[in-house]
């Protein structure tokens, strides 16, 4: 911890302290926010009658921040960041403090609902969770009865500690079609890293004098700690790169912008190892002992000059050069950051590879500033005996991609399959916090193939557009109202994360557990015994190993084993791949008939007249689930459509006028954002606008919806979706 904060600070200081004066700071200076953790005091609590302070831990994104809910006369009125949070650096974002909205939203889901109109039309009626549960239990067993058990799918998302209990079901129901949220989002960057290292590392932002972040918008797309910790380069002695179409905040906070064309950074990491090969500039030591496949590596970058590259890329060649040159000097401190969302090309996967493998010949990997493999805390797991059925199938998708995930599967290649019902239909649905009609590109699609479904269920919080489409619809406690299971979030600082309710729920919602257990009940004795246990049991499970744990959760809101990075624990030992060392050359792949070294593909370049679009984050908005929320709609109450100035005025087109945008699958209308803060060939807009449901009332008919006109590319190694290549038109509306 001594270097995350500037000053030196002994490790028995900083555990003794943190202040919730913490919980003013923001995300503004990272350095007093740091310092801050160091300052003197406790985790102030609350006194006086009817105040209450509750450890919690953010459900308003996938980072889980520390919470402390201020709850007073039985209603929660403030969530603070929880300063010895150390994963989160003791901040909350906007979103998070924006939570109180999510559980006093006049639009949350309050009742079991059955629909009585046409599906989509809207027409619900109020149900006992008796009659709503029969009704699920009643449609799940005759599907089974019909199709077999593979006949209804499970579609879930990360970000809640409770999708154990929705998989859970899925397996003793017996159905192998689960599908999940990666293959949306960053399933090829765990194939490619996963490939070279054997694992999916951490960058150590905090300590990087050179980082290279290009398609990672970390100053709006928030990744604790990264976040934070990137910012550490203001006026200091970090130097960041940013490549990105659009000037974004990192772009902002960067030392160089480059706005790439869109789909050739490859062709950018491939020159930059030509460089440091020819330069010599590499870890030849480092590369010797841990990594097999330099030497064919050497000859395939020959033909990747910055010369070559600049022409794709439309950076400068001496650029190139030179940042590569600057990359090789700050190794093992410098780090090409990989990012998160990876599902942007059809050769993603390959991209990731050549990421990792720039990383690797400088030798940073294990080491302090650069590619850290990731440290866990043990839980204890839930085990339970599923039921055992003989006649059902595997996975619809399954062969789909090259490496596909068995619990993951990959939702366009899934899709495609229940359209054509190949090899056997599916007709059942039921969705676990996962918003697949705004998730999912070619929102068309995912339309027909609900239109094709015998039943429907969603367990959601508020009326998404996949709850519209829906024939029961669950509401969900929020997570301020449950209890869930404790998480063991993996890091270079690992922590275990704790969600415990602050009020209790509201309405007729019911934690996932308690639905689960209700639902497994109508499902029969074999699948309702791995259901019994109550949330108490499971969790003392979890800690039965050290029940240390628990004891720091209830005290402190978060437990962690230490505050100082460990690095080097690789050192010596074999590596998760094949042959133990840093695949630079995959055998693996060349035997699957992939191209063992990343190669240089070319994308289709932008038609004329048309436009690439892009999607991507925007700090306020987590996905297309919080643009109802009051307090962040009030920031943004509808998307735009981002044009730029030379393209508009070649159009004749203004800004704040109204636009249709059209693509080969879907158009919308909204409003346009004339702007230079983008490639005159792209375009972009926010995600989750334009939605179809009319229970989210502040946005139902504003803006419009990206998914709507995202065509479904798929990336063929990892089934991940390719959501840049499409191309749209723009005329006035
Ligand atoms: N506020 C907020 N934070 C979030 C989330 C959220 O919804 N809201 N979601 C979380 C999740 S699930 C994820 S996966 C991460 C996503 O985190 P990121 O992957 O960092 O974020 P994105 O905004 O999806 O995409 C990053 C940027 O890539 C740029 N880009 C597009 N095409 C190219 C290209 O060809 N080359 C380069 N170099 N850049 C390109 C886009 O303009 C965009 O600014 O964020 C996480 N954090
Ligand atoms: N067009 C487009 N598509 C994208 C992306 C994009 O940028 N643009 N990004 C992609 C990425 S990176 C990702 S990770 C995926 C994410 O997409 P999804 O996996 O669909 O996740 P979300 O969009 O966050 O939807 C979460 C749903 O859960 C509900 N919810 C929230 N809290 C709770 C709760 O406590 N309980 C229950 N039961 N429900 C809850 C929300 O209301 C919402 O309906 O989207 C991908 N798809
Ligand atoms: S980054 Fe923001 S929304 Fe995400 S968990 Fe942390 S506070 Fe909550
Ligand atoms: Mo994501």
């Amino acid at each position: 911890m001594a270097r995350l904060i500037d000053k030196k600070l002994s490790r028995r200081r900083f555990l003794g302290t943190s202040s919730c004066a913490l919980a003013v700071a923001t995300v503004g200076s990272q350095t007093t926010v740091l310092k801050a953790l160091a300052s003197s005091g406790k985790v102030t609590t609350s006194k006086g009658a009817g105040t209450k302070d509750v450890f919690t831990a953010c459900g308003m994104c996938v980072n889980k921040c520390g919470v402390i809910a201020r709850v007073r006369d039985g209603r929660i009125h403030k969530l603070d960041p929880n300063p010895e949070f150390i994963k989160s650096r003791g901040m909350l974002c906007a979103r998070g403090n924006a939570g109180v909205k999510v559980i006093y939203d006049a639009d949350r889901l309050k009742y079991p609902l059955i629909r009585v109109g046409k599906r989509g039309e809207g027409k619900w009626r109020r149900a006992s969770w008796d009659e709503a549960l029969d009704l699920v239990a009643k449609n799940m067993n005759e599907i089974a009865e019909k199709y077999t058990r593979a006949g209804v799918m499970f579609a879930s998302t990360e970000g809640t500690f409770q999708e154990h209990f929705f998989l859970q079901m899925a397996e003793c129901f017996g159905s192998p079609n689960t599908v999940r949220h990666p293959t949306l989002c960053l399933s090829s960057n765990i194939q490619g890293f996963g490939a070279t290292y054997g694992t999916n590392p951490t960058p150590d932002v905090l300590n990087a004098d050179y980082i290279i972040m290009a398609g990672a918008n970390r100053s709006e797309a928030l990744i604790t700690p990264d976040s934070i910790d990137q910012l550490k380069g203001d006026g200091g002695r970090r130097k960041l790169i940013y490549l990105d179409p659009r000037f974004t905040k990192t772009a902002a906070k960067a030392d160089e912008w480059y706005p790439i064309k869109p789909g050739t950074d490859l062709a950018f990491i491939l020159a930059m190892i030509n460089v440091i090969i020819s330069e010599g500039r590499y870890a030849k030591e480092f590369v010797e002992e841990m990594t097999v496949g330099f030497d064919k590596l050497v000859p395939h970058v020959k033909p990747y000059t910055p010369e070559w590259a600049a022409k794709e890329t439309e950076i400068p060649a001496e650029d190139i050069r030179r940042i590569a040159r600057e990359f090789a000097a700050a190794a093992p401190k410098a780090i090409y950051y990989q990012g998160r969302r990876s599902s942007f090309f059809t050769n993603d996967t390959q991209l990731r590879r050549a990421m990792a493998i720039l990383n690797a010949i400088i030798g940073n990997w294990d080491t302090e500033g650069g590619m850290v493999p990731n440290s866990k805390i043990k839980l204890v797991k839930h085990d339970y005996l599923a039921p055992w059925y003989d006649d059902v199938p595997e996975r619809i998708d399954k062969g789909s991609a090259a490496f596909l995930s068995e619990k993951d599967g990959s939702w366009i290649n899934l899709r495609n399959r229940v359209l054509e019902a190949k090899p056997y239909p599916v007709k059942g649905m039921m969705i676990y916090k996962q918003n697949v009609v705004m998730s999912v590109p070619n929102r068309a699609k995912t339309l027909k193939m609900m239109d094709q479904m015998d039943f429907i269920c969603t367990i959601d919080i508020v009326m998404s557009d996949t709850a519209w489409y829906s024939d029961v619809v669950l509401p969900e406690a929020t997570y301020l109202e449950r209890q869930d299971p404790l998480e063991s979030l993996s890091g270079i600082l690992p922590v275990v994360a704790f969600r415990q309710p602050c009020v209790e729920p509201l309405f007729e919602s019911k934690p996932n557990l308690w639905i689960m257990q209700n639902l497994a009940k109508r499902l029969g004795s074999e699948v309702a015994e791995t259901f019994d246990f109550t949330m108490d049991e499971h969790i003392h499970h979890q800690v039965s190993k050290n029940p240390q744990i628990l004891k720091d959760l209830k005290s402190k809101g978060v437990h962690y084993m230490k505050v100082l990075p460990t690095y080097g624990l690789t050192k010596g030992k074999r590596l998760k791949t094949k042959t133990g060392k840093i695949e630079i050359y995959s055998a693996n792949y060349a035997k699957k008939g992939l191209d063992p070294l990343p190669t240089y593909t070319k994308h289709e370049d932008v038609p004329a007249n048309k436009f690439r679009l892009l999607v991507g984050r925007s700090a306020i908005f987590t996905h297309g689930t919080t643009a109802n929320n009051a307090y962040l709609h009030d920031i943004m109450p509808e998307n735009t459509l981002w044009l730029n100035t030379l393209s508009a005025k070649k159009m004749g087109l203004r800004d704040g006028q109204r636009v249709k945008v059209k693509s080969r699958v879907g158009e919308g209308t909204l409003k346009l954002e004339v702007t230079e803060k983008i490639r005159p060939d792209c375009v972009y807009m926010a995600h989750g606008f334009g939605v179809i449901s009319k229970g989210q009332s502040l946005i139902f008919d504003r803006g419009a919806c990206d998914a709507a006109l995202i065509e479904d590319k798929v990336e063929p190694i990892s089934g991940n979706a390719a959501m840049h290549q499409t191309f749209v038109e723009v005329s006035p509306a």
